[in-house]
């Protein structure tokens, strides 16, 4: 725990979905209070609905690209749940998968606003709160395309390479602050990414994970709440997971 006796509060982005909706239920299931971003109200209202049975639930509908409604919205967080203790910099996705000269400027642009640019100013808005207390715990999500560049990842590698140097940078300079900064970097994980990055394409979405038996949302989630409740002495700083299938960005044992 951060702080004995303390109940901690969790900021989750991307919390609609996937990696960060199965953290939220994890979370209030271990009596974790929350406040949930992302941009479908009705998603963020059924799941306040859902888990305010176990814990109180805040949420807050903003784009992580939009600077101003970043700040503001941190900014009017109601008092109970202003003191947060965990950040979880979760909102991202691929968009598209082309080769570098076939990509689409627009997708190139979604992704370094969101998974790069957003994710800064998140971390931007909360930090503060967390230095002037001396404590917290930051866990940046990466992916193992910031570890590898693999064929037609191309800039979404580079988004998560970049959340790979980021996290990093803040472990370095969030030290004399006694923050906790750590990424946990996933293979594949069966969500709503793949529907996203092949925007809207089932079939290509679901064969994806066809062959094999990929991560489950639930599964990072696992090891996010594991991370966060280690003693405050131990800060887990750098997780690579991979389905058992998958030895690699590109090595999948598939059954063909
Ligand atoms: P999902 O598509 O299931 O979830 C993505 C979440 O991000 C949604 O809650 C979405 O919410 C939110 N989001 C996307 N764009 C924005 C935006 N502009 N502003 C605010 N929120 C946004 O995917 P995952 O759960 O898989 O992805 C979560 C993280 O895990 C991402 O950073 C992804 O890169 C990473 N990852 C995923 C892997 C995988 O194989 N699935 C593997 C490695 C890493 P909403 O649409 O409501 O705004
Ligand atoms: C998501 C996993 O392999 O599509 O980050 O990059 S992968």
């Amino acid at each position: 725990m951060l702080l004995s006796n303390k109940k901690l509060t969790a900021f989750i982005t991307g919390a609609t979905s996937g990696i960060g909706l199965e953290t939220a239920k994890l979370f209030a299931v271990n009596k974790i209070d929350l406040v949930l971003c992302g941009r479908r109200q009705s998603v963020l209202n059924s799941l306040k609905k859902q888990l305010s049975r176990y814990v109180r639930v805040h949420t807050l509908n903003f784009d992580v690209r939009d600077k101003d409604a970043v700040f503001e919205a941190i900014s009017s967080l109601p008092q109970d749940f202003s003191d947060i203790d965990i950040l979880i910099n979760n909102a991202g996705n691929a968009h598209g998968l082309d080769k570098f000269n076939d990509g689409d400027i627009d997708d190139w642009d979604a992704m370094l606003d969101i998974n790069v640019k957003g994710l800064l100013y998140v971390s931007k808005a909360i930090i503060p709160i967390m230095v002037k207390k001396r404590a917290g715990h930051i866990i940046n999500i990466g992916s193992i395309a910031a570890k590898e560049v693999y064929p037609m990842g191309n800039v979404y590698c580079a988004s998560k390479h970049a959340v790979d140097a980021i996290n990093k940078g803040m472990r370095i300079d969030l030290n004399q602050h006694n923050i906790r900064v750590g990424a946990v970097h996933p293979g594949l994980v069966e969500t709503g990414f793949s529907n996203v990055r092949f925007k809207g394409d089932k079939e290509r979405a679901a064969k994806t994970y066809k062959g094999y038996q990929p991560l489950r949302p639930e599964d990072i989630a696992d090891v996010i709440h594991f991370m966060v409740t280690r003693p405050y002495h131990v800060n887990i700083a750098d997780l690579l997971i991979f389905p058992t299938a998958q030895a690699g960005a590109t090595i999948v044992n598939k059954e063909s």
